[in-house]
């Protein structure tokens, strides 16, 4: 083993289509197959990789020369490096322009009223960098000026809001704050599936899913400011500031909780303009299309103000022919991003089979694995942090024997709700949706080690 291995971890392939010219990282073994302690042979096999990569930097080496007193060491352990970065924001590694959100051809007529999808199969733990947050706009992005940005809190009648405020961006940041790790779904995340197969990887399937730390003032701190009937108001509408006047109904009750937020921060500095900047609604465990980015207003009424974006929009065609509303909480859910559609296993061994799980209704309580096609499950590791309306990364060790096999996972939230399969999802549901598709996902890892996304009828 040398440290070439590095590279063949990063060793890529780019099918047709959907990838860009980079296409996405694969993955590899260490270990090989016939151990019966796998675990500790992949442990071995990286310490010995550790011990001969310390002894090639440590040991002289003869050059071609034949100079002995020439190290046989890399540019970057003679030379003398790059000064501190002069452009005062830190990018990724130039080997890492692979990683990126990418548009799916063909899905929308126009960028501004399109989608990009997180590269779910690159990235480790819970949270997306904000850089590869996903986007979805109804009439495009905007950089909107924070010293001009306003928010109102009014009434829907007289008395319903004792006194209306409009708030700059200073005044709300310099209330008390609170910071939370929440994920975020579009309901449309996984729309595609509902008919049949559509799309290659984790990335296009799954992709409309992100998750930061959200800084910001509870919503209810607001209405307490506005003197605001909590009794009277049972419904809360948000509204954009951008040119689709994205509005949404939020329950009082959930707001009372004190949950939903006024968020100006994500992972650490202030939102990104893509995803709402100056200020966006963050309504754990709802769909996407509730967090109102560009948030410009809030009104409080006493019933649903069934506008446009969940009258119409968002709403679930069942298969007597009639529409549900109002179907906001994102049920429980997850996904195997390793092994994933469009990667390739490199060589039978070992694996540690990684994905993400998630509800809208509160804490990820257990994960089951299948290696084969759903006969047989196994509890996944969940790894800590386990929060609330947050992602939760699941891991469980695997040695492919060569064979195809079908990965599927299987989420329950702290409710006892368990994911469906797409049989049991289709048989309520029907074929005919686009949104609110939580069900299992099926990997087949084909001879060759390929990985396709199929389903299971
Ligand atoms: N003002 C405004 N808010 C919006 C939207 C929009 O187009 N305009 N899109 C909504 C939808 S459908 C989703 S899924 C999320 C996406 O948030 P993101 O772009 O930060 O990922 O924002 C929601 N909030
Ligand atoms: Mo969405």
């Amino acid at each position: 083993m040398n440290t070439n291995d590095v590279s063949a971890g990063r060793l890529v392939r780019a099918p047709e289509g959907f990838l860009g010219p980079e296409g996405i990282r694969t993955v590899f073994s260490q270990a090989r197959t016939g151990r019966r302690d796998f675990i500790r042979g992949a442990l071995a096999a990286a310490a010995t990789a550790a011990s001969s990569l310390a002894a090639a930097q440590s040991n002289p080496a003869p050059s071609a020369g034949g100079d002995p007193n020439i190290l046989n060491l890399p540019e970057h352990s003679k030379g003398l490096g790059q000064g501190v970065a002069t452009d005062g924001y830190g990018k990724p590694s130039r080997f890492e322009s692979n990683l990126q959100r990418r548009q799916s051809p063909g899905l929308t007529q126009t960028t501004q009223s399109s989608v990009s999808f997180a590269p779910l199969q690159s990235m480790f733990g819970i949270v997306t960098p904000s850089g590869l947050h996903f986007e979805r706009h109804h009439q495009g992005w905007w950089d909107v000026d924070p010293s001009r940005h306003r928010l109102m809190v009014n009434g829907s009648s007289p008395g319903m809001v004792a006194k209306p405020l409009v708030f700059t961006v200073d005044e709300i940041m310099r209330l008390p704050s609170v910071s939370r790790f929440h994920f975020i779904e579009c309901g449309a995340n996984t729309g595609m599936e509902w008919g049949n197969v559509a799309v290659p990887t984790a990335q296009y399937s799954h992709g409309m899913l992100s998750c930061s730390e959200f800084t910001g003032v509870p919503l209810i701190t607001l209405l307490e400011m506005a003197g605001a009937d909590l009794k009277k108001g049972k419904f809360v509408l948000a509204e954009g500031a951008d040119g689709s006047s994205l509005t949404r109904t939020i329950p009082l009750s959930q707001i009372l909780s004190g949950e939903v937020l006024v968020a100006y921060g994500q992972n650490g500095e202030m939102l990104r303009p893509e995803n709402g900047y100056p200020l966006r609604l963050v309504v754990p465990g709802a769909q996407g299309v509730s967090w109102v980015k560009y948030l410009r207003r809030i009104e409080l009424g006493d019933k649903p103000y069934a506008t446009k974006d969940e009258a119409v929009h968002y709403i679930d065609l069942m298969p007597d022919g009639l529409h549900r509303q109002y179907t906001s909480i994102q049920e429980c859910k997850s996904v195997i991003t390793t092994p994933s559609g469009g990667q390739v296993l490199l060589d039978r061994g070992y694996y540690n089979i990684t994905g993400l799980a998630w509800s809208g209704r509160g804490k990820v309580a257990r994960v089951d694995v299948s290696v084969d096609g759903g006969r047989n499950w196994r509890a996944a590791r969940l790894e800590t942090p386990v929060l609330s309306k947050c992602l939760t990364r699941f891991n469980l060790d695997w040695v492919w024997d060569g064979k195809p096999v079908i990965l599927q996972s299987r989420a329950s939230d702290d409710t006892g709700y368990v994911q469906p399969s797409y049989r049991q999802n289709r048989a309520v549901r029907g074929t005919r949706s686009i949104y609110h598709n939580n069900s299992i996902q099926s990997w087949l890892v084909q001879e060759n080690g390929e990985v396709k996304n199929v389903q299971l009828s």
